[in-house]
């Protein structure tokens, strides 16, 4: 890479090398993720490698160790198992590489971790819910434990629930592997077999969100069933808005977005500069009507409709480019 006029070292001569070690491959999500932080990369000419953790905790170690052998400046560690990663990040460390954490706790206080805000995601969904559906229903739950964002949104619905006695979980489903929306959708016909009467689902990743609305299409039942999802993408907004859709609303950073901070969050720290311990990128929500009302097709036009969703300022600095294609 090239490099940048008034820059801080490294930056100032370029070639500086990156490693993205990712556990969740695929997905819009995943992609989006990927691909603003080589947008953000190329803007900064640093020489990003992305490693493909395809589900499987011992490859994604074995990755940051690989990364390390390969002499990067710096890691960015995208979702994983904390127990697995631990040890071989610490050893990065050891070895003078940056090392910036996204959605996964390596409880390590020299490794920042970049977040959406899951809190507050989760209010902004569920908030939406019982606007739409009152304090009292019948709901479906998607959850899978052991994801640092997926916990934090469900410390939001147990809160939720408690607020409310009327919200009663009737089930709870879930599954994260490479085929994540069809392996919901089973499971979602299977919950709705024996439990007819829910009418919402809370669905906090837009897979499992994709995957329940495949099963209530059908099964015959989206107009008598509502679904609330974490997450968006030019393929969600059309299943959105697409008419009798039952998936009504969703939270959502843009996902280029939080690429672009997890890239500049570790160009800082190997410019010896602080990007802050807790790196936010805050969500939107949106919903099924303000997507038709305003005819927002993508997520391009939803950035240029929402100024808060398509950029951030979170881990900026003067000499670092803006991202650009
Ligand atoms: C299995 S974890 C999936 C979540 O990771 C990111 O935080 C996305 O928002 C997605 O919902």
């Amino acid at each position: 890479g090239q490099g940048i006029a008034g820059a801080p070292a490294p930056f100032d001569k370029g070639g500086v090398k990156v490693a993205l070690v990712t556990f969740i491959s695929a997905g819009d999500f995943f992609q989006a993720y990927q691909a603003g932080a080589q947008k953000q990369a190329k803007a900064l000419g640093i020489d990003l490698q992305i490693f493909s953790g395809r589900q499987d905790a011992a490859a994604q170690r074995e990755q940051v160790e690989q990364a390390i052998n390969l002499g990067v400046q710096g890691i960015i560690i995208d979702h994983g198992q904390p127990e697995a990663l631990k040890d071989v990040a610490q050893k990065a460390l050891d070895a003078g590489i940056k090392v910036v954490a996204f959605d996964v706790d390596l409880g390590n206080p020299a490794i920042p971790q970049v977040e959406q805000s899951d809190h507050e995601l989760a209010k902004a969904a569920l908030g939406q819910a019982i606007a739409d559906n009152g304090t009292a229903f019948n709901a479906g739950y998607v959850y899978v434990a052991g994801f640092a964002p997926l916990d934090r949104r469900n410390e939001i619905w147990e809160e939720t629930k408690k607020a409310n006695a009327g919200i009663v979980e009737k089930a709870r489903w879930g599954a994260v592997n490479d085929t994540t929306a069809s392996s919901t959708a089973d499971q979602t016909k299977a919950a709705f077999q024996a439990n007819p009467d829910i009418t919402v689902v809370f669905a906090p990743y837009d897979e499992f969100a994709r995957g329940v609305k495949l099963a209530t299409d059908e099964l015959g039942i989206s107009d008598k069933v509502k679904i609330y999802s974490a997450d968006v993408s030019t393929a969600d907004i059309t299943e959105i808005a697409a008419e009798g859709s039952p998936w009504v609303a969703t939270a959502a950073t843009n996902p280029a977005v939080v690429g672009e901070v997890s890239v500049r969050a570790v160009a800082k720290l190997i410019a010896g500069e602080d990007p802050g311990h807790n790196i936010i990128v805050k969500p939107v929500l949106i919903t099924q009507k303000d997507l038709r009302d305003n005819a927002i097709k993508t997520v391009e036009d939803l950035d240029a409709k929402l100024p808060a969703f398509g950029k951030s300022d979170a881990a900026s600095a003067s000499w670092i480019p803006v991202a650009t294609q």
